[in-house]
C-alpha cells in the first residue's frame, strides 16, 4: 500500500481546478510537483504512472491512478467529511455534472484549441500528451470564436441562477472560473462589458472561493 498523492503542477488549468476543489473543501493531500514546463510529464518514469502524461493524476492507497479532474475531485468529495461540493440528491448530482461537462466540452476545449494552435512555445504539441501533433491555425481561430459563443452562453445561464448549477458554489462554477483565467492569459480573451452576470459571478467566486478571514 502506498499513501494517496496528487501529482500536480498547480499553475496549469486543470490541475488548478483540483488545488481550488481541495480549498474549498478544506482537503489535504501530499503533493507530488510535476514540472510541465521542464517536461517532467513526458519522462519515462511519469509517464510509467500516467501513460497520457498529463496531470492531475490522483494515485489512491491501492494503486488504482484516476487522471480526469471531475473523477479525482467526486472521489474525494464523497470520502471528505462535510457538505458535498458535488450535491446531496440525484438531481442535484446530475445538474452539476451536465454544468461541469458543459464547461469542458464547450468552454476549455475552445480555449484549448485557441491557446495550443497558436502558441509558438506549443509548436508540434496541439495537443497535450506524448504524441506530436501539429498546429492548426484554422483550428485557433474557431476555437476563440468558440470561446466567444460561450462566454455569451455563460452570461445566460448565470443571469438564471447565482451559481452554474443552482445557489451555491460546485464543481462546475469552480471549471469555469478556471476557463476564464486561462482564456485570459491563453488567448488574451476576457467576458465584455455586456456580460454582467459573468461580471457578478466573478465578484462572487471570489467571496465564495477566498473568504475574508483565509
Ligand atoms: N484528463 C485531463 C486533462 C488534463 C490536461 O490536459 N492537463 C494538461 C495541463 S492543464 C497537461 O497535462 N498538459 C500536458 C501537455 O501539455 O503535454 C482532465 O482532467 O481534464
Amino acid at each position: 500500500m502506498r499513501p494517496m498523492e496528487l501529482f500536480t503542477d498547480p499553475r496549469a488549468p486543470s490541475p488548478r481546478r483540483v488545488h481550488l476543489f481541495l480549498r474549498v473543501r478544506a482537503i489535504e493531500l501530499p503533493l507530488r510537483r510535476v514540472d510541465l514546463a521542464g517536461g517532467e510529464h513526458l519522462s519515462d518514469a511519469y509517464r510509467d504512472l500516467n501513460p497520457a502524461g498529463t496531470v492531475p493524476a490522483l494515485v489512491l492507497d491501492d494503486g488504482t491512478v484516476l487522471t480526469e479532474v471531475m473523477a479525482i475531485c467526486r472521489y474525494l468529495d464523497e470520502r471528505a467529511d462535510g457538505p458535498p461540493l458535488y450535491g446531496n440528491t440525484p438531481l442535484e448530482r446530475a445538474r452539476i455534472l451536465d454544468r461541469e461537462h458543459w464547461v469542458e466540452m464547450q468552454g476549455l476545449l475552445a480555449v484549448m484549441d485557441g491557446f495550443r494552435n497558436a502558441s509558438p512555445g506549443l509548436r508540434d504539441r496541439a495537443l497535450p500528451g506524448p504524441a506530436p501533433v501539429v498546429q492548426l491555425p484554422e483550428l485557433a481561430e474557431r476555437g476563440r470564436q468558440r470561446f466567444e459563443r460561450f462566454l455569451d452562453e455563460l452570461d445566460l445561464r448565470l443571469t438564471a441562477s447565482p451559481g452554474l448549477a443552482g445557489e451555491q458554489l460546485t464543481p462546475a462554477d469552480i471549471a469555469a472560473f478556471v476557463v476564464l483565467e486561462f482564456a485570459r492569459w491563453g488567448t488574451g480573451q476576457a467576458p465584455g462589458h455586456a456580460h454582467k452576470a459573468i461580471r457578478s459571478w466573478q465578484a462572487r467566486m471570489i467571496d465564495w472561493l477566498e473568504p475574508a478571514d483565509a
